[in-house]
């Protein structure tokens, strides 16, 4: 009897799950590099779920976390072609394809988190999103990355000096291999994926991150020194593939956009909660953290950087106005 009765629930189960599935008229697959449980998937897994109970069912999101889809330079060049509908994406490998998104990327541009997300929040943030249309992308939200800070094999970082010399690996993107040669240091450009193996080799000294993914990339276990210089504060986006977003009626377009723009404050929350977990994780695990730096050698030895890059008029503008949020 009870067999009976567990067989029947798991085939009654089943068959809603299978109704629950076919329902879904339109699925959109969404790339991410970063695994389950991770801020930005699960931001992106509850835009779905709110894209699926405001659409009555019809819309679904499917995220493919860890990189099952590619690492970014490539996911994005499939973004543009539709291949992928949707990408959670740092804006860093942007750099190179999209000229304006650099300002978001230039060392110490905001002064803290707050100024980033007053910036992102602001018609500044909604201009550099609509640049992403002129490449074959939508660009629908904005998502925390933290503060990006050096982690390397060899020893603590305790000033600009100690840089001189150690080989680091930058997303792919030249304002970062400018940024790290202008400290000194030597830069690799090379895909996330790599850089474990590649610091564990001693093909680079170490990388710069975030604290979630720092600890989460497992990166904490080949480079134990972590220096809080702090030097990018780089947004991420979700964007989507142009000819996908064209496929969709204007009033599932809106749904898409209003589920994008609902998934970031949520995010912003689930971001807070994992930089406090992940650095107790990685404290925990006995990484020397370096948090007493200081900093003005690092802010000034920007200014080529900022010279190399910040060369339009439009660009210039977009830095002064940047600036200007207080
Ligand atoms: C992480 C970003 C991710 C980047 C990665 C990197 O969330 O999008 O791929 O850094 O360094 O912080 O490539």
């Amino acid at each position: 009897m009870t067999l009976i009765k567990t067989l029947t629930g798991a085939l009654l189960a089943s068959a809603a799950f299978t109704s629950a599935a076919q329902a879904c008229e339109i699925t959109l697959r969404s790339s991410d590099t970063h695994p389950e449980g991770y801020p930005t998937v699960a931001a992106v897994e509850h835009m779905g779920e709110l894209l699926q109970e405001r659409s009555d069912g019809r819309i679904c999101v499917e995220v493919f976390a860890s990189a099952q889809l590619g690492e970014e330079k490539d996911t994005i060049e499939q973004t543009q072609l539709g291949v992928i509908d949707l990408n959670r994406v740092s804006l860093g490998p942007f750099n190179n394809i999209i000229e304006e998104t650099k300002v978001f990327s230039l060392p110490y541009i905001f002064r803290s988190t707050d100024h980033m997300h007053d910036v992102v929040d602001s018609d500044i943030g909604q201009d550099i999103l609509d640049e992403f249309q002129n490449h074959n992308l939508v660009g629908l939200a904005y998502f925390d990355g933290g503060s990006r800070s050096f982690y390397n094999s060899q020893k603590p970082i305790k000033s600009i000096e100690d840089v001189e010399g150690l080989k680091f690996r930058v997303m792919q993107s030249d304002v970062f291999v400018d940024m790290v040669d202008a400290l000194g240091g030597n830069a690799t450009p090379m895909p996330y994926g790599e850089v474990y193996s590649s610091i564990q080799t001693g093909v680079i000294d170490g990388a710069e991150n975030n604290w979630p993914s720092y600890e989460s990339s497992g990166h904490y276990e080949v480079a134990g020194y972590y220096t809080l210089d702090q030097h990018l504060i780089v947004p991420e986006v979700l964007v989507m593939s142009k000819s996908s977003w064209d496929n969709l009626s204007e009033d599932d377009q809106a749904l898409v956009q209003q589920a994008a723009r609902d998934s970031m404050p949520v995010m912003r929350e689930l971001w807070a909660e994992r930089e406090a977990a992940s650095e107790a994780q990685v404290l925990a695990a006995g990484v020397e953290v370096i948090r007493d730096i200081d900093k003005t050698p690092f802010i000034e030895a920007m200014v080529p950087v900022y010279e190399r890059h910040v060369t339009s008029d439009k660009l210039k503008d977009l830095v002064t106005r940047i600036q200007a949020v207080e």
